[in-house]
């Protein structure tokens, strides 16, 4: 894109854009949440669906005029649907917490009790943390890991928690937790209390859209929350899946509309429709394969170095290092000093971390956008190889040695444009 008219109209606005668009392409991506869409979705995404109001679903609005919106969303859910198995789909939230926000509204009663993952052990703000406000209208209690050298779950203190709390809902999901979780075991220790099993799959979507792994449909979960622009590859926002109970779906609905949400962003849900059906393709399964052996690949460079990594390594696309206890740098200066050479990840925080979220212990990395870039599991070795040498080193020297390498790697490499 040239952005003819952004250059033309306002030249403070098309600096920030085209610095961006410079940013992305010369340096590595790491950060797990984060990937490339296509022009085809960035196309959609800038096309004249903006300009129009559709509150309602598709053949009940509020508003006429819906012709090609009702087509554009009746196209995302049928796609949605076929890529997760599931029996109805609201593609309308603007994003994760949305999403998560409208499911909870959909399946409790203010006061209710959820239980989900501790923000600590690898599960989101909107599970629950109390600096978000829904935690002030629903009643959360958490659950961990037993063991967080080897990521296992405990799943004893889970159903024990459940059997005394009785929840109305059980949620499975993380943000930063590398492990596959034992879907079974959660779906069955909600449905023995009578709670709905809920899981927010945001950042392993396009991992199970393109079964590198497994569905929580195919083991009992009810309903699944997503973003759609992490692993799925879509453009920024959300989206409420609902795996056979139309009752359940017709609440999901009323909560994202009129419950929580305005006018749903049609453009965004075109380029949701664009997104999935690329993630129909046959290549889009070697994609999220390559995602995790990619992944994989890293962690082991790091292992063999002898850096604690959470949980011991991965399963999915995403690792969790503890540099502090590794390489004597806190997370934020790790941050920092890997920005610098061009590698772009995010601080984090660590189980049982003992610094603060603001510089904690931790890095989070993962391989989404290098994958969708085309390095290889070789490549990923080497770009491993690079962030140890300036963890391990902040002199300018090799601050700048691992920048030039940075970019001949990302020139090889250009961000790809269409993916049908
Ligand atoms: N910000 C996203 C992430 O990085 O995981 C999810 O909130």
């Amino acid at each position: 894109m040239d952005y003819a008219h952004i250059h033309q109209e306002d030249a403070e606005v098309y600096a920030a854009i085209t610095g961006e668009d410079k940013r992305q392409a010369e340096g590595l991506e790491l950060i797990p949440s984060e990937n490339y869409v296509s022009l085809a979705v960035r196309e959609a995404m800038a096309s004249t669906l903006t300009n129009k109001y559709s509150e309602g679903y598709p053949g009940k609005r509020y508003y006429g005029g819906q012709e090609f919106t009702d087509n554009v969303e009746r196209l995302a859910i049928a796609r949605a649907k076929e890529l997760f198995g599931a029996g109805f789909a609201n593609v309308q939230p603007l994003g994760g917490a949305n999403a998560n926000i409208a499911a909870y509204m959909a399946l409790m009663q203010p006061g209710d009790t959820i239980l989900g993952m501790d923000l600590s052990h690898g599960g989101h703000l909107t599970h629950g943390h109390p600096v978000t406000y829904i935690s002030k209208v629903f009643n959360f209690v958490r659950y961990g890991m037993k063991d967080v050298e080897t990521g296992e779950i405990d799943y004893d203190a889970l159903e024990a928690t459940a059997k005394e709390t009785r929840p109305k809902v059980i949620l499975a999901g993380f943000s930063a937790y590398p492990r596959t979780l034992d879907w079974k075991r959660i779906a069955d220790i909600a449905h023995g209390v009578d709670a709905l099993a809920v899981a927010d799959v945001a950042h392993i979507a396009g991992l199970i859209a393109g079964e590198a792994l497994e569905n929580p449909f195919m083991h009992g979960f009810d309903v699944l929350t997503t973003t759609t622009h992490k692993t799925l590859r879509g453009p920024r926002g959300g989206m409420i899946l609902t795996r056979d109970d139309a009752e359940i779906a017709k609440k999901i609905d009323k909560a994202v509309f009129p419950g929580l949400q305005g006018g749903p962003h049609m453009h965004q849900i075109a380029a949701k429709a664009i997104s999935f059906r690329e993630a129909l393709q046959p290549s889009f399964k070697t994609y999220a394969r390559d995602v995790i052996t990619n992944a994989q690949a890293m962690a082991e460079v790091f292992k063999a170095h002898g850096t604690r990594l959470l949980t011991g390594g991965t399963d999915n696309h995403l690792i969790l290092a503890d540099v502090w206890s590794s390489f004597n740098i806190s997370g934020k200066d790790a941050e920092h000093r890997l920005d610098e050479a061009g590698i772009t990840l995010n601080k984090n925080s660590i189980a049982d971390d003992t610094r603060g979220p603001m510089d904690p212990s931790g890095i989070r990395f993962g391989t989404p956008a290098l994958t969708t870039r085309g390095f290889n599991a070789e490549e990923c070795k080497e770009v491993a190889e690079l962030m140890i040498s300036v963890l391990t080193n902040g002199d300018e020297k090799t601050i700048t040695d691992a920048r030039t390498r940075v970019k001949e790697m990302a020139d090889a490499h250009p961000v790809p444009e269409s993916f049908v």
